[in-house]
């Protein structure tokens, strides 16, 4: 790699992130937001930003709050927030919104700030939504916690709407996760049989005030029991909350320390972070490859042509990813047609 095109960027982002990152270390709302704002955005500045503020993340207790639309989440992650502020910890709440065109604090924000925390210089929200996440919004929440982890923030909660892949992708890159469902859903415990059951660290029953809860929990702790587990394996609790009137948040509280601490114990929290990071580069691996192959290797040039011909997709593909590595990385088109550097 040319060592020209990393000294260029950072002659060009470097004054202004350098401010960015002295004031994400007071923890400045406006710095966090506009950091935010960066990491959604992509390129270069979204790379340099999480380069810099790397070294500083960790530390952060990060838990991810997934569950069917209406379940409480947000009730939920509200009053844990409070929770945390009581003791006098910090707290960055990220809302992800695939389904939602519009970011910027608006969802989870709006009913937050009824709750009077958003006036709380110890809380950050944040809403995240699919528009302006160029890298893909699962990259931009995970570059996000690690902002809010960076800036000294001793919590970091990500709640996701919904339970497709979207959600799975994004709530694996914290370090607790915690599945909610409500009584009276039969459905609901299916679509966390087939699809979340396996990421659950923690299940909670909200809505438990509602008229099946018990059945609600027969159900789900006959589900937990058909899952694969030894005496080794963690086994995730079930725990009935009442999100508005904060009844059971402090059990949520405790077995998120309790399953954090059965993380360092058992080694799983070294091993959950180096497969987030394998993810994290897999990714990001993909995405260079594909915008290089659209820059740099005319990949819409190359369907056009092979559209016409009826060429299979392996040749098509197998042309572009030539055309990658023949390809000059790091310029705006200067590696144009390539000169072998490249290898
Ligand atoms: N009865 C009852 N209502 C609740 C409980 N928790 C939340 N609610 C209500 O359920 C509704 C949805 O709550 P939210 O916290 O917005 O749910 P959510 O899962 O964040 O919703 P989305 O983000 O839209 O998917 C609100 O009217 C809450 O007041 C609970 O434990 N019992
Ligand atoms: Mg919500």
């Amino acid at each position: 790699m040319s060592p020209a095109a990393p000294a260029a960027l950072g002659a060009r982002h470097a004054p202004d992130l350098d401010a960015l990152v002295a004031r994400l270390a007071e923890r400045q709302p406006r710095a966090l937001g506009r950091a935010i704002s960066v990491v959604e955005s992509g390129g270069a500045a979204q790379a340099e930003l999480v380069r810099r503020l790397f070294g500083a993340t960790g530390r952060a207790r990060t838990v991810g709050v997934t569950g069917p639309p209406g379940a409480g989440k947000s009730t939920l992650v509200d009053r844990l927030a409070a929770a945390a502020r009581a003791r006098g910890e910090t707290v960055g709440i990220l809302c992800v919104d695939p389904t939602s065109p519009f970011s910027g604090g608006a969802l989870l924000g709006d009913r937050i700030r009824m709750q009077g925390l958003a006036t709380d210089p110890g809380v950050f929200i944040r809403s995240m939504a699919t528009r302006g996440a160029m890298g893909g919004l699962a990259r931009a929440t995970r570059d996000a916690v690690d902002l809010l982890d960076a800036a000294g923030f001793d919590w970091v909660l990500v709640e996701t709407v919904g339970v497709g892949q979207d959600e799975v992708d994004v709530v694996e890159s914290v370090d607790t996760v915690l599945v909610v469902a409500v009584p009276g859903l039969g459905d609901d415990i299916q679509a966390i049989k087939a699809g979340i059951l396996e990421i659950a660290d923690v299940f909670v029953l909200n809505k438990s005030d509602r008229e099946g809860a018990d059945r609600a929990y027969r159900d789900l702790a006959l589900v937990l029991s058909l899952a694969d587990h030894d005496e080794t394996s963690w086994l995730p609790p079930i725990l009935k909350t009442v999100a508005p009137r904060a009844e059971g948040i402090a059990e949520v509280l405790e077995a998120i320390a309790r399953h954090r601490a059965w993380m360092e114990r058992s080694g799983r929290l070294a091993e959950r972070r180096r497969a987030q990071l394998r993810l994290r580069v897999e990714t990001i691996l993909k995405d260079r490859v594909l915008a290089a192959a659209r820059e740099r290797a005319g990949l819409d040039a190359a369907l056009a042509r092979g559209f016409e011909a009826r060429t299979d997709p392996y040749a098509i593909a197998d042309q572009l990813f030539r055309g990658v590595l023949a390809s000059e990385p790091g310029g705006d088109g200067e590696g144009r047609g390539g000169n072998g550097e490249g290898r």
